[in-house]
């Protein structure tokens, strides 16, 4: 299919708004973290992306990481993840399995081997459920390093997993003595 470059326009701006600045087009979430889509169509046009109901519902189904759910009634959208303001996506406590993986940078490894995997500007630490998409998400900020993480100790010891809706694995914090190389 050929490439809608404004779709992926649309996207990167709704992974903004979802997740990070609803207010910059004075968008409202609520306590889940869902938004109107009436609404938010109505904001977007005004603010120079006109984006119609079926264009969004295409963007929602064709988005490369599922970035995008619609709730059942289909009258709101969240960001299945990401987010950097607080929202409370009401995911169940889930067994890990044995072993994640976080994709990284060699400039973050002093930190990390002293502090532990910390959320930063998100509410959670990300990790995959591989290899490779780990070493994609490493990828988008330069030569990537694949840490593996003792997911199944740190459940043991009580550490609680969360699975987004499009899989990622979501956890607190990852304290050092649960990262391998
Ligand atoms: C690093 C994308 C210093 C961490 C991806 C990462 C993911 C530390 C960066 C999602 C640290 C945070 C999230 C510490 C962690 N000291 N640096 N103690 N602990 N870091 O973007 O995991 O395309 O917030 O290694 O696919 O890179 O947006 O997290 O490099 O699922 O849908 O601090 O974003 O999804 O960066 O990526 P991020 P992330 P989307």
């Amino acid at each position: 299919m050929e490439k809608d470059i404004s779709l992926d326009r649309a996207s990167r701006f709704l992974s903004l708004v979802l997740r990070h600045e609803p207010q910059k087009i004075g968008l409202q979430l609520d306590a889940q973290g869902w938004a109107e889509i009436d609404d938010l169509l109505q904001r977007l046009g005004r603010h120079g992306l006109p984006l119609d109901r079926a264009r969004l519902d295409r963007l929602v189904q064709e988005n490369d990481k599922r970035r995008f759910a619609i709730s059942d009634d289909g009258l709101r959208i969240r960001a299945s993840q990401g987010h950097s303001i607080a929202v409370d996506l009401g995911l169940a406590p889930l067994v890990p399995p044995p072993w994640l993986y976080h994709g990284t940078v060699p400039r973050f490894l002093e930190a990390i081997a002293t502090e532990g995997l910390r959320p930063g500007e998100r509410q959670h630490v990300h990790l995959s459920l591989d290899r490779d998409t780990a070493l994609q998400v490493g990828a988008r900020r330069g030569t990537p390093v694949v840490l593996s993480i003792d997911a199944g100790r740190m459940h043991a010891d009580g550490h609680v997993f969360h699975q987004s809706a499009n899989g990622v694995w979501l956890t607190a914090h990852v304290p050092p003595k649960y990262i391998a190389g």
